[in-house]
């Protein structure tokens, strides 16, 4: 009986080391630790047996059945480091780095030309002590038109084609639009400061119109606001010309035309002599050298004059509007288009270019 079982033990023990050297994979490690040395195991089973032996018997193999436990736990911590070291190494093995290959470019951004051309701008007017502000893209009618001096109803409205926000109110007005240009932070400037003001206004644009070369129907615009005491015209032209040397060159010559805004009287035009062929064309009013050469160039469309804001005198309207008094305070402003002048400094040829996620266009910048 003895001998039965003492071999019995033995059996069972090779055939459990020899199923365990064919393991590989954790799950079926605690698998066999189950079928072996679990409560239900082979091994359990028969030590739980030999409570019915006699106390020689029961000791003689109540050793062999301890040490044939301690050998199976023994091996199945073994073959579990195993196990896992030879994981570690096929990892170790996919993953191998080689310290000698050249490193992967880090891909740097950069800011966008629209970006790079209004912070040119702004600081060409913070350098002459004007603040920079910033207001919101969607606005009320009333700061877009009302404020600026164009009532509902006014033929003026036309000159910006408005995206309005589907919003009806009580009194069944849509009086929300994406805004049409920065001009509506003039009297939101004003409302919440006193004279003297000096801002300017970087901020994107939105007009319901068809693309071309020239426009976008999103853009964006800097509008610049400065009022206080005894200001003039000539302070326009002073501050304007200025920027136009600090942004295409001290030997720039400036222009202005008349033009029509309702909230400014007057109302102007600014143009620079062409950068490109210097106003050598025939309409340069003799600024250029006048070589008459009748070829013109490209950029200015033959007139020798590149048109780059609208601007003017502060209507005395606008001004009583937000409590200023028209009679002792004046002021100048301007709007601008920073992609138009992007297009002029950088020879651009169409405005959609800025906005069509080209990085082949977005980096040579
Ligand atoms: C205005 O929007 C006035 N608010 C400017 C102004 C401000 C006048 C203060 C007087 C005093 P205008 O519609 O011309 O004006 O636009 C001004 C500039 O915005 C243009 O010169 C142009 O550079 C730019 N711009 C206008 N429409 C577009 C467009 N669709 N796409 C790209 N740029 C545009």
């Amino acid at each position: 009986m003895s001998q039965t079982t003492a071999q019995s033990i033995q059996e069972l023990t090779n055939t459990a080391l020899t199923e365990l050297a064919e393991i590989d994979a954790p799950e079926a490690l605690e698998q066999w630790r189950v079928s072996w040395l679990g409560r239900r195991g082979g091994l359990t089973a028969i030590l739980r047996g030999l409570s019915q032996l006699a106390l020689e018997q029961r000791r003689e193999l109540g050793a062999l059945g301890n040490q044939a436990k301690t050998t199976l736990e023994e091996n199945l911590e073994r073959r579990a480091r195993e196990i896992s070291q030879a994981r570690l190494a096929r990892a170790a093995d996919q993953e191998r780095i080689d310290v000698t290959l050249p490193g992967r470019p880090v891909a740097t951004g950069r800011l966008h030309p629209t970006t790079q051309v209004v912070r040119e701008i702004t600081d060409a007017f913070v350098a002459m002590g004007f603040s920079v502000v910033e207001g919101p893209e969607v606005e009320w009618d009333y700061y877009n038109f009302e404020r600026l001096n164009i009532p509902q109803g006014h033929p003026a409205r036309d000159m910006w084609n408005t995206l309005w926000v589907d919003y009806v109110n009580e009194a069944g007005q849509q009086p929300m639009l994406l805004r049409t240009h920065t001009s509506p932070m003039q009297a939101r400037v004003m409302e919440q400061t006193s004279p003297p003001v000096r801002v300017v206004v970087p901020g994107k644009c939105y007009r319901y119109e068809a693309t071309d070369a020239t426009h976008e129907w999103h853009f964006y615009q800097v509008e610049g606001l400065a009022v206080d005491a005894g200001i003039t015209f000539a302070d326009l032209k002073g501050t304007l010309y200025e920027f136009a040397r600090r942004l295409f060159g001290a030997e720039r010559k400036v222009r202005f035309r008349c033009d029509y805004f309702p909230f400014v009287e007057p109302g102007v035009d600014m143009s620079i002599d062409c950068f490109a062929c210097q106003g050598t064309t025939k309409d340069n009013g003799g600024s250029g050298n006048s070589s008459d050469n009748g070829g013109g160039c490209r950029i200015c469309r033959d007139s020798g004059w590149i048109e780059i804001m609208g601007a003017g005198m502060v209507h005395p309207q606008v001004l009583a509007g937000v409590g200023y008094d028209p009679e002792q305070y004046t002021g100048f402003a301007f709007g601008l288009g920073p992609e138009r002048i992007a297009m002029l400094k950088y020879g651009i040829d169409d405005i959609r270019h800025f906005y069509s996620n080209d990085l082949r266009f977005l980096r040579q910048f």
